[in-house]
């Protein structure tokens, strides 16, 4: 990291590109997976780089739910482990959810690396990684249907960072309810979850946690919360554009 200038004016989003990478170099993260960042990061960008009031609003709505949740559980996959290995144990530790390693490119070194990782942080019990407690969820052809009986499959709520809307969509199917983070608003996971926490995982784990913290019931709809996002996106632009016509 100390080629990064501290003074860089993206110097914070230029940290979290090296996290990723040297979770690349460590086997957690797919390549496919630095190229989700990517688009991630351009989201972030049009969304100011903060969280915004939309984005606030849900992640309330995120601590409750979870924390009146009877079996919750938070799925991780490689782009999660390589940025917020950390969070997602405290987050587990304060909302009573289970962890299970859940992989759209899935291969067993990946899935032992991450799992690693995750108990270097101090998970407890990791699910997802014994072959005989797995099964199938339906109408999902991706390696992603392969869930932890115990985790995943009976779970009430289930928090999936990251994802991609085939497994959204399945687990909604399953009669799950489902808390995303993603910073495109207008993606089929953010538009099929429950909750959609538009912002950057990095930044909104760490108010989600202080959220279970002290849980509070507020009125939320995700549409309307999308369509808030967006509008947010919007005003945005408008004020870069009215600075661009005047500088
Ligand atoms: O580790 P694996 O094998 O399970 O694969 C994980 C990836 C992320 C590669 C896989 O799930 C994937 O391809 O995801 P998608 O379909 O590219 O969706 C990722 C979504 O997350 C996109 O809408 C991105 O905008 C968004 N995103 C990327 N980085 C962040 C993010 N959202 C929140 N915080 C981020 N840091």
């Amino acid at each position: 990291m100390n080629h990064i200038p501290t003074n860089h004016p993206r110097a914070k989003s230029l940290y979290i590109r090296e996290r990723l990478v040297e979770a690349f170099d460590a086997g957690l993260i797919a390549k496919e997976g630095l190229m989700a960042h990517g688009r991630g990061e351009a989201f972030d960008y049009l969304i100011g780089e903060k969280t915004s009031k939309s984005a606030k609003k849900a992640i309330l709505a995120a601590a409750f739910m979870l924390k009146q949740a009877r079996n919750p559980v938070i799925s991780v996959n490689g782009n999660i482990a390589g940025l917020c290995s950390k969070e997602i144990v405290q987050l587990a530790k304060v909302s009573g959810a289970k962890i299970e390693v859940n992989l759209f490119y899935a291969t067993k070194s990946r899935r032992q690396n991450i799992f690693r990782v995750l108990k270097k942080n101090g998970a407890p019990r990791i699910y997802g990684m014994d072959k005989k407690n797995s099964t199938k969820l339906s109408g999902l052809d991706s390696a992603r249907r392969i869930v932890d009986r115990d985790g995943i499959y009976s779970a009430d709520v289930v928090v999936v960072p990251l994802e991609d809307g085939d497994r959204t969509l399945a687990l909604k199917k399953a009669g799950k309810k489902v808390i995303t983070f993603d910073l495109n608003p207008m993606s089929r996971t953010a538009e099929t979850a429950d909750i959609t926490i538009v912002d950057n995982v990095v930044r909104a784990i760490i108010l989600l946690i202080k959220s279970c913290k002290n849980p509070k019931e507020i009125k939320f709809d995700n549409s309307k919360n999308l369509a808030l996002a967006i509008l947010e996106i919007k005003a945005n632009l408008t004020r870069r554009a009215r600075n661009a016509q005047i500088s």
